[in-house]
């Protein structure tokens, strides 16, 4: 008997069939943390993997921008969650530290490797371990936040989800976007520190996205680890968190934050989404993380080499050629958009 018809697509993220989710097939994998024990006001990030999963089934997998379904060229592969370690925040960021270096440096290993989170206790163990299997010569961090995070210590733990850029910074230089709560004491060490360079938010929604430009000058020819808690984002629309700040970034100002990174950067060999605390019977905020993430993945993975592409806002605002063509009403493959970029590239 077949399933096809009878069963539904596989339980993984955006319902990949089992041949697309290999790890060997895949490009990207997707590793769920769901770790939660520093959290100070609003509880409940254990249940974002799992929040983001369910909801990334029904994505549609045809991106407008792209003309095609990138997930169906570069595969993603759904891994364990990970093992969680209760008896301290340290251990936990070694577990991490430990996993992401064996995945980045093992065969098969991904090009992309996505975290969900969880706490954001959990990315300081992800620029950890990406240090130690791709070096920290050329790695450098960009943070989507509403918190600047560079306490020392908070509620006596160095390793608290309060602390996470500043033990970030020990890694590599941190890029901040959206941030609207800082410290007394942190903003000291903010203006000494020269390794850490803080967008506010109001220059991080501005209308000119003047900013994208010191992005692009930032992650240039790098090695990225792009963080992404989620508490960056308006609470208009993504309420699904445990401090939720007004003033947030929206979404296609998010969008063309990723594109600039993607677009500069050397690789973005891992990401991660942190901090989603799924709100019962409200789904919108656990749909948007698991569009944020597939798009992320398909602007990194999707094999386009369009040279308008680029971070100027003009050019960001009249989209991909694989766009412009599906506006147009013309369809549009991937192998179309390759032949009708290097016809271009030649004339
Ligand atoms: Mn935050």
């Amino acid at each position: 008997m077949s399933e096809e018809g009878l069963f539904q697509s596989p339980w993984n993220f955006l319902g990949m069939p089992e041949d697309l989710a290999s790890p060997q097939r895949a490009k990207a994998w997707l590793l769920p943390v769901p770790y939660e024990s520093t959290t100070s006001y609003g509880a409940g990030t254990r249940n974002g993997p799992a929040a983001i999963i369910a909801a990334s089934r029904q994505v549609e997998l045809f991106d407008c921008e792209f003309g095609n379904e990138p997930a169906m060229e570069y595969g993603v592969h759904t891994m364990n969650p990970l093992g969680l370690v209760h008896r301290s925040p340290d251990l936990m960021v070694k577990a991490i530290e430990e996993a992401v270096a064996g995945i980045l440096s093992g065969t098969p290993r991904p090009e992309v490797l996505v975290l969900l989170g969880g706490e954001h206790t959990i990315s300081p163990g992800v620029a950890r371990g990406m240090a130690r299997s791709i070096g920290k010569d050329n790695l450098v961090c960009v943070q989507v936040d509403a918190h600047a995070d560079l306490r020392d210590e908070y509620e006596g733990s160095p390793f608290s989800h309060a602390c996470a850029a500043r033990r970030i910074l020990d890694v590599c230089p941190v890029f901040q976007i959206g941030i609207r709560n800082i410290s007394a004491g942190e903003e000291p060490f903010r203006r000494s520190c020269d390794r850490v360079h803080t967008v506010f938010a109001e220059e991080s929604t501005a209308a000119d996205g003047a900013f994208l430009k010191d992005l692009a000058a930032f992650v240039r020819g790098k090695q990225v680890f792009f963080t992404i808690d989620l508490d960056g984002l308006d609470p208009s629309i993504m309420p699904a968190v445990g401090t939720p700040e007004p003033g947030g970034i929206l979404w296609h100002r998010m969008l063309e934050i990723c594109r600039v990174i993607t677009r500069e950067a050397a690789h973005i060999p891992v990401f991660d989404v942190v901090e989603l605390a799924p709100i019962p019977g409200f789904i919108a905020p656990d749909f948007l993380s698991a569009k944020l993430v597939y798009k992320i993945l398909s602007y990194t993975l999707a094999d386009l080499n369009d040279e308008r592409w680029a971070h100027d806002p003009e050019q960001l605002a009249r989209g991909t050629a694989a766009q412009q063509r599906f506006e147009k009403g013309q369809s549009c493959t991937h192998e179309d958009l390759k032949e009708q970029l290097e016809r271009e590239s030649q004339e």
